[in-house]
């Protein structure tokens, strides 16, 4: 999935998510629309030569192309292994305003077999984790490492890799340090927790936020300091027996997250002991959207648009991206 200095397409919006991207762009938020966007993305031209896998939602892996092939088929067809978002987003975790634990457990067992008889080799389950004035508690910490490890365990029990996503959210205006403590605490935990659900480490992959400054935050630190916090944070943390680490996103720029990943490769490439790659959804897929803006015409743009972002990210994974706005 990691090989040959690829990343992972994430495209498993839910539906609310999706629908809110598409009415941002005044795109009427309609199952056609979304099959639409999807359908774009999988026939994408040359797709493959950055991307080893994509990430689907339940919606999207019991769809087809126009040509009636499943969009799971198809995307092995093109040498993109399939997989599936299989949390159930996230709720409230009772008790505590502003914190959230995700749901999925429930059945988890046997909708793991219904997609993989639908092609998923691979699946992810996303936590989330606020910082602010008392956040995260310990509770929302270990509540979401320990169902992001029950879930891990159920994955390689159906032998399907886990994508293990605990998100430290850039909302806030915290500081670069704030977000490093957090993120720390929380990879700790998660380690622990997958440890004690007997997880092999090697047959899974860690999908991070970088360590950044709130969104917020008057202060926002430099390429530079993100990337050496970032590598600093994982290298503490994860152990270098895991299969590997992708990046989220999580709402920087498709710049800004490009270059962060090129400069940890360029300055820590040498230092670090499992792939280090990209799983973005909005930074390689908002310019492309940007310019489909829900017209068959754009097309073809729109996918030439979505694989020069993705081809990006494949340079940068090898630390030699070149900003082109310096
Ligand atoms: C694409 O969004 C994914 C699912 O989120 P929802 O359940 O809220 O719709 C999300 O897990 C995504 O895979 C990651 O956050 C990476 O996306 P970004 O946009 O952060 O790169």
């Amino acid at each position: 999935m990691l090989a040959d200095n690829k990343g992972l397409l994430a495209m498993d919006e839910s539906t609310p998510t999706a629908n809110k991207r598409l009415e941002a762009r005044h795109i009427p938020p309609t199952e056609a629309a979304r099959l639409a966007w999807r359908r774009l993305i999988v026939t994408a031209p040359g797709l493959s030569e950055g991307i080893g896998g994509a990430i689907l939602y339940d919606e999207t892996i019991r769809q087809t192309l126009a040509d009636g092939s499943p969009i799971a088929k198809a995307l092995a067809d093109y040498g993109i292994i399939p997989g599936i978002k299989v949390d159930a987003s996230t709720v409230p975790l009772p008790n505590h305003s502003g914190e959230v634990m995700t749901e999925g457990p429930d059945g988890l067992r046997k909708r793991l077999q219904e997609y993989k008889s639908m092609g998923a080799r691979f699946t992810k389950w996303r936590a989330v984790i606020n910082i602010g004035s008392g956040l995260p508690s310990r509770a929302a910490i270990d509540t979401n490492a320990q169902t992001l490890a029950l879930y891990a365990a159920f994955c390689q029990e159906a032998d399907l890799v886990p994508i293990v996503e605990p998100e430290v959210l850039m909302d806030g205006d915290h500081s670069l340090q704030r977000c490093a403590e957090v993120t720390t605490e929380v990879l700790h935990s998660v380690f622990d927790r997958l440890y004690r659900m007997g997880v092999d480490y090697g047959g899974m992959i860690l999908k991070p936020n970088m360590v950044l400054s709130g969104k917020a935050s008057a202060v926002q630190a430099g390429i530079d300091e993100v990337a050496e916090a970032t590598v600093t944070c994982l290298l503490r943390t994860v152990p270098a027996s895991v299969g590997g680490v992708a990046f989220l996103s999580g709402g920087q720029t498709p710049d800004q997250a490009t270059l962060h990943l090129n400069a940890m490769h360029r300055d820590y490439g040498k230092l670090l002991p499992w792939p280090l790659t990209f799983s973005f959804s909005r930074a390689v897929q908002q310019p492309a959207m940007d310019a489909w803006a829900g017209k068959e015409a754009n097309t073809a743009e729109a996918q030439r648009l979505l694989t020069t972002y993705t081809n990006r990210n494949r340079v940068a994974r090898q630390g030699a991206y070149q900003d082109e706005t310096a």
